[in-house]
């Protein structure tokens, strides 16, 4: 059996760095990151790749929506096959996209029969103390994700303190009282993903493709540097829940990101860069709007 390993967590929280350690812990085996990006252009994916990783991108949605399941799937089966990087995976790592309700997953693999190749050794759920507390409130899919977890990651422990955790601890545990409880740094976090862990018996349907909450859309024209990209977030104000991708300035090659805890941006070297390419996912009834601030000319 090909162990399995779920990270899920909203837009932002930190998956793609946890996966970014990963890789670099798991050098030598041949674990394949299977990597959903919510947006239509893949990103995280490109990220992990940079890490000398094997990694395989299903971009445009979430793997547990009613369009892109088949897709999942058909991954799933080729890995299966050893059809993906010369042979069946030792493991496979998958980061769902921010809004996955992720509760399917045992059916789905069952119903497919993947579950006599794959098993599913654990669930962690990366929360972000920062917007823990609002997106309880306003979108299930955020407690549904703790719902299912084994283990509950809880990412950016450098940026709050000690009595926002406790509360947010509080708040998490009332959800799925039996995960473990586990701090992370910039994606450190004392925790083998191979270890086996009982999983939380849950059950869910696919989502509909189109989420009212959320508009997505790739950028047109190039960002001219990272002032423009700064810009263009502070323009953009709180309706933006993520912008992230490669900028080029001049002979320079740029991996940025903005999410709640802020702007960072770090250079990315060696051959060949990555081709410029940015992506958004903003509130949904601000679509229009915020679209427009990335999609005009520099001002
Ligand atoms: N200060 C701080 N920032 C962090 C930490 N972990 C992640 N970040 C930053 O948070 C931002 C989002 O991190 P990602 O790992 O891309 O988050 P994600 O969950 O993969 O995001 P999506 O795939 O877009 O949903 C990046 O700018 C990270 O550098 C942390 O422990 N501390
Ligand atoms: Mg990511």
């Amino acid at each position: 059996m090909i162990p399995v390993v779920l990270v899920t967590g909203f837009l932002g929280s930190g998956k793609t760095t946890f996966l970014k350690r990963q890789a670099a812990r798991y050098r030598t085996r041949r674990v394949v990151y299977l990597v959903n990006d919510f947006a239509a252009v893949d990103v995280d994916g490109e990220l992990v790749r940079r890490m000398g990783a094997q990694v395989v991108p299903i971009s445009g949605g979430s793997i547990f929506c009613r369009c892109l399941v088949t897709d999942f799937i058909r991954v799933l089966r080729s890995l299966a096959h050893g059809e993906i990087g010369g042979g069946p995976p030792t493991g496979v790592v998958i980061e769902a996209s921010g809004m996955a309700d992720p509760r399917v997953v045992h059916k789905m693999l069952q119903e497919t029969q993947l579950d006599q190749v794959f098993t599913l050794r654990r669930i962690l759920a990366v929360i972000d103390p920062g917007t823990f507390h609002k997106l309880c409130r306003t979108l299930p899919n955020i407690k549904a994700q703790v719902a299912c977890a084994d283990t509950l990651l809880v990412s950016k422990v450098d940026r709050y303190d000690a009595a926002a955790l406790v509360a947010v601890r509080a708040e998490a545990m009332a959800i799925q009282p039996a995960a473990a409880w586990v701090e992370m740094r910039h994606g450190e976090a004392e925790c083998d993903i191979w270890d086996p862990a009982p999983l939380p018996a849950t059950t869910g349907e696919l989502a509909p493709c189109v989420d009212p909450n959320f508009h997505r859309f790739v950028v047109r024209d190039p960002i001219e540097g990272l002032e423009d990209f700064e810009r263009r977030v502070a323009l953009s104000g709180e309706g933006l829940y993520r912008a992230k991708g490669f900028l080029h300035a001049g002979e320079r090659c740029y991996a940025v990101d903005a999410s709640s805890s802020g702007i960072q941006h770090e250079e990315c070297t060696g051959h060949p860069l990555p081709a410029p390419r940015l992506v958004c996912i903003v509130q949904g009834d601000r679509g229009a709007e915020i679209e427009g601030i990335w999609n005009a000319a520099a001002g």
